[in-house]
């Protein structure tokens, strides 16, 4: 087992005076504050009673008590489950119950959601509660790579959401194998807007405390903002999702960025060449990235100086990861990864035994070896950055009065990227009952954009529903 010192405690000791943390309101924390805060909230944490290996909850939108939290479990040696804000009570409550969480933490803006949740087993803390007593129990030191740090989750093509494991490892090769691609420069500042709750958002906040580098840190995503970080306070460095390098350009409205400004990375779905030419003209330095939650953020990239070259490609695998294709050379096959940053498996879920993670996309190598990812295998849909599964949706119409079959696909949306597209058959179907279902049982980003009552839904030899005959159909205007 491989161990080194605790990240937070070590860029505290090296650089204490260093910003670790700044606000949009010019407030600071530096490494050394980071440090003192998070090991007092581990002594709250300890107060509750939170121990080694606890599966704790978080549910917040991006806040200073977020991140005090989870080093403050990193230092008891606890792991922290990080739930999505979007999801609905019901939702929540089947991830902690899945997670075993028995400690559930949350932001002051989650309380009402928080009351809908009712399981009784657990203890519910929120950050305000967090402020008060304190121990001084032992903190670890150190850490050790192979331990478990967060889990988040996923769906599946059952429809059952799955929690992703993330050692220690994991986020330091991400994070390490990130700055070999993009290099470090000691005056990095790293705007982080995405959720913490995503590994997306997450990896920034462990490159910070690895490199030992000030990130910005907003509660939520504003393209206005992002222009204003990046042309008056520094900002080098900013990730997001199609959605946002889209406003972002908007926002720009012809503006000039600051040479200073040298990357986006854009990761978390595909990316349309209109927009990457787009971002391109308004002079926005994208390194499109493939990656997922189960590679712990990016594991291959594109640079800047291949952008206009490779349009479209999300570029070569980081030094420490390899990308394989499940085809014949030159062909289309499933994307296959390895290296230290894929996650070994999900929580009380067999774990595989085969060196490549079958990621359920499709992708070819060009004669360069550059990776175009050009489909998916598996059943997702992609809406502004969140992953939504069919069955999911699937699962909750067939329980409405009325509804015999359900079916849904994955459809092109101007705003979304992707929105999900219902098809039901059966009788006596109450369009308001189908709603409620979803607004009670989905997050809002599952809710199908579209529903059509057809009278049966097309099927193959083998009874498989043929999808692709749905989004034709649709396209046709035949339902
Ligand atoms: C795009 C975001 C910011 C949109 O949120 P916004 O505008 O703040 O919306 P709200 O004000 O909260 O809500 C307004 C209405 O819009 C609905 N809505 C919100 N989001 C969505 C959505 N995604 N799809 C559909 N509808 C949505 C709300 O429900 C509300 O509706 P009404 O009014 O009807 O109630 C936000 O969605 C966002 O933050 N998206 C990004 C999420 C994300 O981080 N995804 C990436 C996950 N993947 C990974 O973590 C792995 C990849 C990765 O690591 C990575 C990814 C990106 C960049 C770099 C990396 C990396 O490798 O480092
Ligand atoms: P998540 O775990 O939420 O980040 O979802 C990851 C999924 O997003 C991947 O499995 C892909 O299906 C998709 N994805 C990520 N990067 C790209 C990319 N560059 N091009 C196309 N799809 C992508
Ligand atoms: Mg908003
Ligand atoms: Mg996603």
């Amino acid at each position: 087992m491989t161990s080194m010192p605790h990240w937070l405690s070590k860029q505290s000791f090296l650089q204490p005076e260093r910003h670790a943390v700044e606000f949009m309101d010019g407030s600071f924390l530096t490494f050394r504050d980071l440090e003192t805060r998070s090991k007092r909230m581990a002594g709250a944490l300890a107060h509750e009673g939170i121990k080694e290996k606890d599966h704790v909850a978080v549910l917040s939108v991006n806040h200073p008590s977020f991140i005090e939290v989870v080093f403050g479990l990193s230092y008891l040696g606890a792991r922290a489950v990080l739930l999505n804000i979007r999801l609905t009570p019901e939702e929540l409550s089947y991830q902690v119950k899945d997670a075993e969480v028995e400690t559930f933490i949350y932001g002051p803006e989650q309380a009402e959601k928080v009351a809908g949740l009712g399981n009784e087993n657990l203890t519910f803390l929120s950050f305000r509660d967090l402020e008060g007593e304190y121990q001084t129990p032992e903190l670890k030191e150190t850490i050790e790579l192979d331990e478990v740090f967060t889990l988040m989750y996923t769906s599946g093509t059952t429809g059952n959401p799955k929690a992703v494991l993330h050692t220690y490892g994991n986020h330091w090769f991400s994070a390490v194998s990130s700055a070999l691609n993009l290099g470090f420069d000691r005056e990095d500042k790293w705007l982080l807007n995405l959720p913490l709750f995503h590994v997306s958002g997450f990896s920034t906040l462990m490159k910070s405390v690895v490199y030992g580098m000030t990130i910005e840190f907003h509660d939520h995503f504003d393209a206005k903002a992002v222009v204003e970080s990046i042309r008056q306070r520094g900002i080098t460095m900013v990730s997001g999702v199609s959605v946002m390098l889209g406003k972002l350009v908007k926002a720009l409205e012809g503006k000039e960025l600051p040479s200073s400004f040298r990357c986006f990375l854009l990761g978390g779905g595909p990316a349309t060449e209109t927009l990457l030419k787009q971002a391109n003209e308004a002079g926005i330095p994208v390194f499109q990235t493939y990656g997922m939650t189960e590679t712990t953020s990016q594991i291959v990239t594109l640079s800047p100086q291949d952008a206009v070259r490779k349009l479209g490609s999300a570029g070569k695998a980081l030094a420490t990861a390899s990308v394989h294709i499940d085809a014949d050379e030159g062909e289309t096959g499933e994307i296959m990864v390895e290296g230290p940053m894929v996650s070994e498996g999900y929580y009380n879920r067999e774990r595989p035994t085969t060196r490549f993670f079958a990621t359920g996309d499709m992708g070819r190598f060009d004669e360069e070896g550059f990776l175009y990812v050009v489909g998916r295998k598996k059943e997702m849909i992609i809406s502004g950055g969140e992953n939504v599964y069919p069955a999911e949706i699937e699962n909750v119409l067939v329980q409405v009065d009325g509804v015999q079959e359900a079916a849904v696909v994955g459809v092109d949306d101007e705003k979304w990227g992707e929105v999900p597209a219902a098809f039901v058959t059966g009788e006596g179907i109450d369009r308001q009952h189908v709603k409620n279902a979803c607004l009670r049982l989905l997050a809002r980003f599952k809710h199908p954009a579209y529903i059509y009552h057809i009278t049966e839904l097309p099927r193959n030899a083998s009874n498989k529903v043929m999808k692709h005959l749905l989004i034709e159909r649709m396209k046709e205007g035949k339902y």
